[in-house]
């Protein structure tokens, strides 16, 4: 007899196994970077805000996939979109954030945000409404994503972030490296879960896992290097005081 509402877990679960690991990550981020705002300057509080409303965010949708995949070993694309559509977003507004201070416009934010909510739309759209046409939407995703490297990388950002130089510009550029390589994950995901030319590669791979692997990493890692700068920022600013 079953007492309990879970199921058991099988121990070759990984996928399940990754939702759980994932859970308690994107918690003990969130709580580390909210409880480490009242050490910083007031003008790093909020881009340390938005680091752990970034995994606070997951976290909650975390909890929510884990259970769904230990009741029906599914894990429904829409809330994986949602967590996405909410935190990427908010990434972007890290990168405007931080270059506040070499006087970044919140047109620069809006452009990253508007580019990031196509490549999600998109992406959503061939993973879970047409799949049958997954790389057309995938390239389409794709393109948007290219953009906003472009843009951090060689673009409007990359320039502002030369001219605050110092720390800003070793931030910028490790959270440039986040996005060409932690993000370029997520492709990987999409083309296990979707059918295309490129079944012969990535088929049998798991697009749970990869795009849990790639959560942990990029919300967390960009989270770090915020609160990398904030701490070099204070540290460099307590030297010259
Ligand atoms: C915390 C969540 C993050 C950083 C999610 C990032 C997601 C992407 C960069 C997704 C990109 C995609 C493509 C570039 C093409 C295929 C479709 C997507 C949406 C998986």
């Amino acid at each position: 007899m079953n007492f309990l509402s879970v199921t058991k877990m099988a121990t070759d679960d990984y996928v399940g196994f990754t939702f759980f690991v994932g859970c308690m990550a994107m918690l003990a981020a969130s709580v580390f970077f909210f409880l480490s705002m009242s050490s910083f300057d007031k003008k790093w509080r909020t881009s340390l805000l938005v680091s752990g409303l970034i995994t606070f965010i997951a976290a909650v949708h975390y909890f929510y996939m884990r259970d769904y995949w230990a009741a029906f070993e599914e894990s429904p694309t829409f809330f994986r979109y949602i967590d996405w559509v909410l935190t990427v977003p908010l990434m972007c507004v890290e990168f405007y954030l931080i270059l506040k201070v070499a006087g970044a416009k919140k047109s620069l934010m809006w452009r990253l945000i508007f580019l990031s909510v196509v490549m999600l739309v998109t992406g959503y759209i061939g993973e879970a409404i047409d799949p049958a046409n997954a790389q057309i939407w995938g390239l389409a995703s794709g393109i948007a994503y290219f953009v906003i490297v472009y843009d951090i990388w060689l673009g409007t950002a990359k320039k502002l972030a030369v001219a605050a130089g110092g720390e800003v510009l070793k931030a910028h550029k490790a959270l440039c490296w986040f996005v060409l390589v932690g993000w370029a994950i997520y492709p990987i995901g999409y083309m296990a879960g979707t059918p295309g030319w490129y079944d012969g590669i990535f088929g049998g791979w798991d697009l749970n896992i990869i795009y849990n692997i790639g959560d942990a990493i990029n919300k967390i890692g960009f989270g770090l290097v915020v609160y990398n700068l904030a701490v070099q920022s204070t540290t460099s600013a307590a030297k010259t005081a």
